[in-house]
């Protein structure tokens, strides 16, 4: 089987669902998943204005840099299973949903319309009348090789590039708190800046939430709270996304910002991230400028107070939303989600501009039933569920 979509796709209506927090999982610092749903370890920002002046150095500390290897960065998909077993043994029920995915996988296609020059690359499976879609993780991880090992040929421009990524992980830890800010002691948030910076920890919100009739299950990675956790309800409301960029200062740089600021939007909106906070800092990495965006108002943003963009029309959010309904619409379409002797590829090509869902003949299947995607406990345990 072979089937396409063009990139012109676009579904009617957008009619979206708020998006609703199921449960939490996280990564501890040994690299290790804690899937008992634990809100404690979410962490807190706190971050006065008052505190830009400080000039903060966000290269600091580059050196002592705890970076998880590439190879255990992956889209984990047998913790978030776990953790999704563990909720339905609480509740009982199986969580309702068509597409059961990482929030990444869903930010790529819903930004392609202006990201046309991305390569997507994903298995899909059908498993107890639900889809599951994951990343093709060898050619992600080669990619990021090759991109590592082109711009080593430049050593300046590859340590640039190597300490701009741990800014944004600097950043992290500079305005974040591991509790909230009445719980802390005045030492840990006048110390930040000389912490360790890890990127092993992560906190991972799943969500449920849709587009017209398709709803999804979408598993995400959230930098901090806002302020407070609510005891139930609204979850996703209270979480921010944190960035980092270079000032803006020329037209070029506030073009580059927006399709950041776009991709950022996206990024939120998928999950319900109410806020969003961008560090800006120069070339030097020094922290210049904190700035705070609601998620809802970056559409306004973006369409109304455009930069001239050459030959190309504002970034549309809606339109991209209209993208993404046509794209969930069709592979639930084609995809029986019954039908649990098939694997299949969904590729996106930029040369043709078109989504591709082949069905793979090979050895995949059973892979991805076997521990590549779907664990054994996870089966055994749908199964008993259904009984
Ligand atoms: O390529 C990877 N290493 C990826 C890892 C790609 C996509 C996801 N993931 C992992 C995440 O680390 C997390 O455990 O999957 C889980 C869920 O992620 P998600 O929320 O679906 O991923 P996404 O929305 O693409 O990115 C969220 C965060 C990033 O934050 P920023 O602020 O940069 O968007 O996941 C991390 C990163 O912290 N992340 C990556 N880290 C290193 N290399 C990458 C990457 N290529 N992609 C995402
Ligand atoms: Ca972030």
């Amino acid at each position: 089987m072979f089937k396409t979509l063009s990139l012109s796709a676009r579904a009617e209506t957008t009619a979206l669902k708020q998006p609703k927090e199921v449960l939490t999982y996280s990564r501890t610092t040994d690299g290790t998943w804690n899937t008992s749903d634990l809100r404690d370890s979410a962490s807190y920002y706190y971050f006065p204005d008052s505190y830009v002046d400080r000039n903060y150095d966000l290269s600091t500390g580059f050196k002592n840099f705890r970076s998880i290897p590439e190879e255990q960065n992956l889209a984990h998909f047998p913790s978030l299973l776990e953790a999704i077993q563990k909720h339905e043994q609480q509740t009982g029920l199986r969580v309702k949903a068509d597409i059961v995915t990482f929030r990444g996988i869903m930010t790529d296609i819903l930004t392609l319309p202006l990201n046309q020059n991305k390569l997507l690359n994903f298995y899909v499976i059908a498993f107890d009348g639900q889809l599951f879609i994951k990343h093709d993780d060898e050619i992600e991880l080669s990619r990021r090789k090759q991109e590592d090992s082109a711009s080593a040929a430049d050593p300046e421009k590859h340590r640039h590039q190597k300490i701009c990524q741990y800014s944004g992980y600097k950043f992290e830890s500079l305005v974040t708190l591991p509790a909230p800010w009445a719980n802390c002691k005045r030492s840990t948030i006048e110390s930040r800046h000389k912490k360790t910076v890890s990127n092993y920890e992560q906190y991972i919100s799943v969500v449920r939430t849709g587009i017209g009739k398709v709803k999804t299950l979408l598993a995400g990675e959230v930098d901090c709270v806002w302020n407070y956790l609510p005891e139930n309800g609204g979850l996703t409301l209270h979480y921010v996304e944190l960035k980092t960029s270079r000032v803006v200062e020329n037209a070029n740089q506030a073009l580059r910002f927006e399709l950041k600021l776009f991709r950022t939007w996206a990024q939120c909106f998928l999950l319900g991230i109410k806020h969003v906070v961008y560090g800006f800092r120069d070339d030097k990495y020094i922290l210049k400028d904190v700035e705070h965006f609601n998620t809802e108002e970056i559409p306004v943003l973006l369409k109304e107070n455009s930069v001239p963009r050459k030959g190309q029309s504002n970034i549309v959010c809606v339109d991209a939303l209209k993208w993404y309904g046509a794209v969930l619409d069709w592979l639930v379409k084609n995809v029986d989600a019954k039908d649990e002797s098939k694997a299949y590829k969904l590729v996106f090509d930029s040369s043709l501009r078109t989504f591709t869902l082949n069905e793979l003949m090979g050895g995949e299947n059973k892979a991805l039933r076997g521990g590549e995607l779907l664990t054994p406990e996870f089966i055994s345990w749908r199964r008993l569920l259904a009984q």
